[in-house]
């Protein structure tokens, strides 16, 4: 049968019954790519693989969760369904509530969501409210509204959403046929960081894989409270998506981490960008700044000679590093442009075209 979303694909280990509706856009079932380049950087002995979800069908991971959150608030039979975002949960929600013919309402903080995720929030047709304020305050306003009136809150704090973004830890175990031994992951309001574990944990104990990977987090250096163990007040990053001071799921990050033997880390903006040209130009690979994140922070180890012990005794191809690329570059055309060179521009005029290329 044609692939049908991660509901069919993985529903036994979903909370889903046969009077769940099935709300979806087809969404996981993403590329899990090898990447020659980083590999390369990173050790002889090393398989570096990204997981590309900025392939789901609204550009990011979020669908996996929304697929089962929405269908989940279906079933319950409730009206409408809202959400605090940075911008992909927001975009997410909204198509996913139009295919449920829910309502929908988004707050997003006012004038820092990348602008493919604003258009998508728009078109889809939810009430959308922009909040002088951040995406913190945001997420505090809809955690009260959803404590007083009957609307579903579709943030990860609804633990649906961790239940359907957890199957792409299956996806990579089914596709590697183990688990891998690192898992790189950017954390903004760290539902994602603690869905792979719960995935990779569910696996193991249903002996599907037998070990383990470590965890690997990385928070933006401006917006790192878990890294730096304090809520950050006015948080600040170019990877607008991950822009959050008091993540929701902050005790569940760490257990992730402490628990695989990972850690949380942070990368700077100018890494952030350097990975995300990187993979552009590498690997043709366009992803937004946030997802760039584990890429950075990969790059940031591997540059610190982390690897090296664990290269040492191992055959070729025995360490495999999983990258997680959360969201589609389209999200941020603004920050692509920004972050290369104009095109120059020439009269109609054969020569000076030939020229200018270096023919
Ligand atoms: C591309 O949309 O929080 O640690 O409101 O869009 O699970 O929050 C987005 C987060 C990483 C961080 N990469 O994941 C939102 C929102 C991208 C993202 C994250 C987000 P979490």
């Amino acid at each position: 049968m044609n692939y049908q979303g991660v509901i069919k694909r993985y529903r036994q280990h979903l909370p889903v019954t046969k009077n769940t509706p099935i709300i979806t856009l087809q969404e996981g079932n993403t590329p899990l790519l090898l990447s020659k380049s980083l590999s390369k950087i990173v050790g002889q002995k090393v398989e570096v693989y990204l997981k590309y979800e900025g392939l789901n069908p609204t550009g990011s991971f979020k669908d996996r969760g929304m697929t089962v959150a929405v269908s989940k608030a279906k079933e319950d039979g409730v009206a409408a369904v809202i959400c605090a975002s940075t911008g992909n949960t927001s975009a997410s929600a909204a198509a996913y509530a139009a295919i449920a013919s829910l309502q929908c309402v988004v707050l997003i903080p006012k004038g820092a969501i990348a602008l493919g995720k604003l258009a998508q929030a728009l078109i889809h047709g939810p009430k959308v409210i922009a909040i002088d304020g951040n995406f913190d305050d945001c997420l505090k306003l809809v955690r009260e509204i959803t404590a007083e009136y009957p609307i579903t809150l579709v943030n990860s704090l609804n633990p649906n959403r961790i239940e359907g973004q957890k199957t792409a830890a299956f996806e990579i175990c089914d596709v590697l046929g183990v688990a891998p031994d690192y898992h790189f992951i950017p954390v903004g309001n760290a539902g994602n960081i603690t869905a792979y574990w719960k995935g990779y944990q569910e696996y193991k104990q249903l002996g599907k894989i037998t070990r383990l990977p470590k965890i690997c987090g990385f928070q933006a250096e401006g917006a790192a409270p878990i890294v730096r163990k304090k809520i950050v007040k006015k948080p600040q990053t170019v990877a607008s998506a991950i822009k959050i001071g008091n993540p929701a799921s902050w005790e569940k990050a760490e257990a992730a981490r402490d628990e695989s033997g990972g850690l949380i880390d942070i990368v700077s903006d100018q890494e952030i960008i350097s990975a995300y040209k990187f993979l552009a130009v590498k690997e043709g690979i366009f992803v937004e700044p946030a997802s760039a994140a584990s890429v950075a922070g990969l790059l940031k180890m591997a540059k610190q000679g982390f690897f090296k012990n664990e290269i040492l005794g191992r055959q070729a191809g025995e360490i495999r590093i999983v990258c997680v690329l959360t969201g589609h570059g389209l999200k941020d055309p603004d920050c692509a442009i920004a972050a290369i060179k104009k095109p120059k521009t020439l009269a109609v005029n054969l020569k000076a075209v030939v020229k200018e290329i270096g023919l």
